[in-house]
């Protein structure tokens, strides 16, 4: 284990939230929900203000909307969320060539690099060095928080910038790590999803320190060997996990249009099962391992939604793809039939980092990230709260709500502080969907 908590682990606060905060200052202050808002839409993230109210990701929409009947409701707008996250990881990327981006928001640095000698920065200069860092964050986001983390292990990085939350830096000194996390529940650690908390609930154990107390030999007979193994080394902060920079964004994906729309969902999982095996298969052609897997689906509207899940590990198991991809197209509505059915896989590593770190992967509900293409192209814009929308005359501004033939529009930017609400007619000339 190395001597310096010199890895890095920046994560923004309430990332999609804070980003409508950002460009609509009538919400700064106020419950945000951003997600699907369909009838089977689940929730991507909510504002602070909307947590205190127990609204959390991925919580089914209706159930928010009973929560927080009075937080402003977004359908999400993936292509600020991107720009914003390229910002991001180029300021990490400044820090030290050693970056790997776990999601749009999250990202590991090993700062050993840049250290002139190890152990040459001390605590305090480390600290000083991710305040820095929030700070350009903030300034060339337009505003945006950062949680930042410092330990010796990418999961003591992690746990130390979720102790950081909100808004705040933490750094675990050398030394501390077994005691910070003792009092942790279980499922603080990478790769213990719901399946294992379950198991281990079962043997009494709910937090780290209680793992501590099964032996080695016990874990292995609970949880087979390298799960076993792992979370033996892990519930001592015991992680070697080397902070591996994800290759240039890009992806493999095999996708089908079909004659007719298909609604069989055992029809749809072999279709899913065949895709994975050439997602799989040119995975291996380029010696790489992938990390994010993704579906995606249209209906016969043209409509379409793509759903993601990212792992702990990477992987070119098309067994693996496959168990992803079905839970992943398991959240969604086929009832009515769907007319193109894909899995793609993208954010690759030229190591499988650890794949049997995933001790429980296809149980785990959370972090699926759901982008929804409206199908604008072949229908009728949709104004869905959020959007953005430009007026001849009043400017920029975005969709509060529509119905009945109307859209109102908030006229507010970034820069501008909070503005009027007008409404128009659907067909308004003046009006344009952006
Ligand atoms: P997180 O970093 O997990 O959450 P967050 O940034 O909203 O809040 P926190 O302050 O606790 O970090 O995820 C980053 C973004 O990813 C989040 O804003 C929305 C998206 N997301 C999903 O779409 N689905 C999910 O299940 C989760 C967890 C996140
Ligand atoms: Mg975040």
């Amino acid at each position: 284990m190395r001597r310096t908590p010199s890895i890095l682990h920046l994560d923004l606060d309430a990332f999609f939230a804070a980003v409508e905060q950002r460009d609509k200052p009538s919400l700064r202050g106020k419950p945000v929900i951003v997600g699907g808002l369909g009838m089977r839409g689940v929730v991507s993230t909510a504002s602070y203000e909307a947590r205190v109210f127990g609204v959390h990701s991925a919580m089914p929409m209706h159930e928010a909307r009973r929560l927080c009947p009075n937080a402003a409701f977004l359908a999400g707008r993936f292509g600020a969320y991107r720009e914003a996250s390229r910002i991001v990881m180029g300021i990490l990327q400044e820090l030290s060539p050693l970056v790997e981006a776990m999601s749009l928001d999250e990202a590991f640095v090993d700062l050993e690099p840049c250290l002139p000698t190890a152990g040459a920065l001390s605590d305090e200069e480390l600290v000083l060095l991710a305040e820095r860092t929030r700070a350009l964050v903030s300034e060339y986001t337009g505003g945006l928080t950062a949680s930042v983390g410092l330990g010796n292990s990418k999961f003591m990085a992690k746990v130390a910038s979720e102790l950081a939350k909100p808004n705040g830096v933490r750094l675990v000194p050398v030394g501390a790590e077994a005691d910070t996390i003792a009092v942790l529940p279980a499922r603080a650690i990478p790769g213990v999803g719901p399946a294992t908390m379950e198991r281990l609930s079962r043997l009494g154990i709910k937090t780290v320190a209680e793992l501590r107390l099964l032996s080695e030999k016990e874990l292995v007979r609970e949880l087979g060997k390298a799960g076993g193994e792992h979370l033996f080394r892990l519930a001592r902060a015991q992680d070697e996990r080397a902070v591996t920079p994800v290759r240039e964004a890009k992806s493999i994906s095999v996708e089908d249009t079909f004659e007719q729309d298909i609604a069989d969902r055992a029809q749809l999982g072999a279709i899913i099962a065949r895709h994975s095996v050439l997602v799989a298969n040119r995975l291996a052609k380029s010696g790489s391992f992938a990390r994010t897997i993704t579906v995606k689906v249209r209906w016969p509207d043209f409509s379409s939604v793509s759903r993601s899940r990212t792992l702990y590990g990477a992987t070119d198991s098309a067994e693996q793809i496959a168990r992803i991809a079905l839970l992943l197209l398991d959240g969604l509505d086929v009832a009515g039939g769907i007319r193109l059915l894909g899995v793609g896989v993208s954010g690759f590593t030229e190591v499988a980092q650890e794949p049997l770190f995933e001790l429980d992967d296809s149980a785990q509900p959370g972090r699926v990230v759901e982008e929804v293409d409206p199908g604008l192209a072949r229908r009728p814009p949709r104004w869905l709260p959020g959007n953005d929308v430009a007026h001849d005359e009043f400017g920029p501004g975005w969709v509060w709500g529509s119905g009945l033939g109307r859209v109102t529009v908030r006229f507010e930017t970034a820069e501008t502080g909070p503005g009027p609400v007008r409404t128009f007619a659907l067909d308004d000339e003046a009006l344009h969907l952006l």
